[in-house]
């Protein structure tokens, strides 16, 4: 599948879901789809983007919230995916855009093109739902888990190894968290999920 295809239509009708994307690619993917002040992109931040996920299901829990991240930056943080299953936040999905590549530095090979299963690790650490997606239909599966099943969830949708043109988000660090939060805290909540 086509990357920008696959988050196209999980972002699709996102309303006030709260986006974290890995650095690199996953935060052109987002951009690409319509940048949104309810997205943090994390830039260079390597390896922090489940986590971020977590803190603010944590602190948001009448939201739901979305990690979109590449494989190598997942496998550089896999120690989130225990502290998440730990905690059980029912209001997160995790997802792993899966190139099998580091593609922002050249496209070498990651873990997972030599069989480290991601879905398999999120599943030994307790997540409610944790999948491969291979398919379109299982993308728009995956929508409606996004945005209304009882977490945590985790999926690993394997996308082709290609070079996109780049969709930049703002640049400014300072800028990114301030429009997050203020879109997150200007916006008045449903008395449910
Ligand atoms: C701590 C740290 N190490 C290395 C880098 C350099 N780096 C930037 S992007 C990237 C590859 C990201 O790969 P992946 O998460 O799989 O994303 P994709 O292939 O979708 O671009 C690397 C290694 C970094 N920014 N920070």
């Amino acid at each position: 599948m086509n990357r920008r295809d696959v988050v196209n239509t999980l972002l699709e009708k996102r309303g006030k879901l709260l986006v974290v994307a890995g650095l690199g690619s996953t935060a052109w993917d987002i951009t690409a789809a319509g940048d949104s002040p309810l997205s943090f992109p994390t830039w260079g931040a390597m390896g922090q983007a489940a986590m971020m996920g977590l803190g603010l299901a944590l602190a948001q829990p009448r939201r739901r919230v979305l990690v979109v991240t590449g494989d190598g930056e997942m496998l550089m943080g896999l120690g989130a995916l225990a502290t998440i299953g730990v905690q059980r936040p029912a209001n997160l999905t995790v997802v792993v855009i899966d190139n099998e590549r580091y593609g922002e530095t050249g496209m070498q090979a990651t873990h997972t093109a030599n069989g480290v299963d991601l879905a398999a690790v999120a599943r030994g650490c307790a997540f409610k739902l944790s999948k491969v997606v291979r398919t379109p239909a299982q993308v728009k599966a995956l929508h409606s888990t996004i945005h209304g099943k009882t977490g945590p969830n985790f999926a690993q949708i394997k996308v082709k190894a290609e070079k996109l043109p780049l969709v930049l988000p703002p640049h400014d660090g300072v800028l990114l968290k301030d429009r997050f939060r203020a879109a997150l805290l200007a916006d008045v909540l449903p008395k449910k999920l």
